[in-house]
């Protein structure tokens, strides 16, 4: 029922206590579509034993703020009442896993831990800790790629045209729809844990406020998707790319707090009525770049910083470390959207307003980053904690895989060579002007400052 593909043995331990199946809920926040949770409740049924879910919260995840834990901790509100009505029951543990994971699954003397595949390495060292700490059966699922990011490449892939074919020659076998939840046979008492209760104890950074034009969790993840498809898919190869389209849809936050499955998506997508070219078209950022991401960030340690680059990058952009910089700026300067780019001011306003920039600016943004600083580690440095400061969907393998292509020129080719970019690809204001209407997205940032002034000046003078 769950493909054998998808399931990684990380301990195996020759006598297993009596004790409940205890999934370990982390990427994969959801019980519709998930395979982890499905694979869990076979196994909790096959040993007659009830099943437990458990989510380690970890104050300040990798710089996380309230924007990112207010749409975190309602997305799992959602989970635990699903969980109860299952027959299972939901565990909110607070602290760094694997020490509350640890302790959690001694006590309850778990015959079985399933945890959700992350090939970021916050992840793999919690696991790693966790293993060498406690002897227990562990079995890790890919819930999170179509296909089996362990299963469908050995290796780190070059571009997004070496992994395309071999996704493309394995889809018939993953892309298919999700079976039902079984009925669990051993079933428990409605617990009731106050997960909302989690954001006072995390009392978490809110120089960052959270966002409401988009809410969290399964259902409101379900509906953005019938949207999209009802009203934007159509068009979505010509719109995508420009930032005042609206031709996005909107699904990577929920993609990145696994409230959506991917799959869903892609399974939706397929059956959509709408032209070939737009499903193809998101079907291979959804699958292809998305998945490569996985791939980049499993395989390549050093995903979040220059050493990752291929070699052909790390020698063109030493050989011109010591180019003149016509400007160089602080990361406070770009943090305040304090350039001399009214563009990529606009950009950077736009992340920190609404928690989501618009993919196509995500690039100008970035190679910006790396044109304005003294070099290249400084650049992924400043473009990975603004993107995972504001971005919703921050900490993610896009994320780390989008800020290399665009400063490292992973998974894109060498171009013509440039002052401070050699051989990296370049983009400039007026690329941006034969692409949209540069004027509107700039002026579009500007009234969100004019409006937040405004709201400060009210509540100034209502205080
Ligand atoms: P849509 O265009 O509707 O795409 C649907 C889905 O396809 C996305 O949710 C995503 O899962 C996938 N996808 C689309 N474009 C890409 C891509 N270029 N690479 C990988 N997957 C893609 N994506 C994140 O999820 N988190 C990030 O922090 C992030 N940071 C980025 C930083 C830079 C510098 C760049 C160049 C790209 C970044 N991306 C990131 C990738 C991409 O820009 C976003 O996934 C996309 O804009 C999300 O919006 P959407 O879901 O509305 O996109
Ligand atoms: N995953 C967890 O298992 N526990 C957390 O406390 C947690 C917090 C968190 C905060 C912000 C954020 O963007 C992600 C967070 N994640 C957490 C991880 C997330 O669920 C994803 O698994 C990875 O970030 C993407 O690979």
């Amino acid at each position: 029922m769950v493909n054998p593909h998808r399931v990684f043995i990380i301990d195996k331990i020759p006598v297993a206590k009596k004790g409940p199946v205890v999934y370990w809920m982390s990427r994969e926040q959801r019980v519709h579509d998930n395979w982890a949770l499905l694979f869990a409740a076979n196994k909790a049924n096959e040993l007659l034993v009830p099943l437990y879910i458990v989510f380690t919260l970890a104050p300040n995840f990798c710089n996380a703020n309230t924007r990112h834990y207010d749409f975190l901790i309602k997305g799992l509100q959602q989970v635990e009442k699903e969980v109860n009505a299952l027959g299972a029951s939901f565990h909110l543990l607070l602290g760094e896993p694997p020490s509350t994971l640890n302790s959690f699954v001694h006590e309850v003397e778990a015959a079985l831990l399933v945890s959700d595949f992350d090939p970021l390495q916050v992840k793999q060292a919690w696991k790693a800790e966790l293993s060498s700490s406690i002897k227990i059966n562990h079995i890790e699922v890919d819930a999170h790629n179509i296909v089996p990011c362990r299963f469908v490449s050995q290796k780190v892939e070059f571009a997004a045209y070496t992994l395309r074919p071999k996704l493309k020659k394995l889809l018939p076998e993953f892309l298919t729809d999700f079976p039902q939840l079984p009925t669990l046979k051993v079933k428990l008492q409605k617990q009731s844990t106050n997960v909302i209760e989690a954001l006072h104890w995390l009392s978490p950074n809110t120089e960052v406020k959270p966002i409401n034009w988009l809410k969290p969790g399964f259902v409101e993840g379900s509906i953005m998707l019938e949207d999209f498809i009802a009203n934007k898919l159509n068009g979505y190869s010509s719109k995508r790319n420009d930032p005042l389209a609206n031709g996005q849809s909107n699904l990577s936050p929920y993609l990145h707090f696994g409230h959506l499955s991917a799959q869903r998506v892609a399974v939706n997508i397929v059956k959509a009525d709408a032209p070939v070219i737009d499903k193809e078209a998101f079907l291979d950022e959804l699958v292809v770049r998305r998945e490569l991401s996985d791939n980049f960030c499993f395989y390549n340690n050093d995903y979040d910083n220059p050493n990752g680059f291929h070699n052909w990058a790390k020698i063109s952009l030493a050989e011109h470390a010591n180019d003149e910089r016509e400007f160089t700026y602080l990361l406070t300067e770009f943090e305040n959207a304090n350039t001399h780019d009214d563009l990529w001011n606009a950009a950077q306003l736009e992340m920190v307003h609404t928690g989501k920039m618009h993919g196509y600016m995500r690039m100008y943004w970035a190679k910006k980053i790396l044109e304005w600083t003294e070099d290249v580690s400084e650049a992924m440095e400043f473009a990975i904690y603004l993107n995972d400061k504001y971005s919703l969907d921050g900490r993610d393998p896009n994320g780390y895989a989008g800020i290399a292509w665009s400063i490292g020129g992973v998974h894109d080719r060498a171009w013509g060579k440039r002052p401070v970019f050699g051989k990296i690809r370049f983009m400039n204001y007026n690329g941006c002007k034969r692409k949209f209407d540069v004027e509107g997205y700039i002026s579009r940032a500007n009234d969100w400052v004019a409006d937040k002034m405004i709201s400060h000046k009210i509540n100034e003078i209502l205080q």
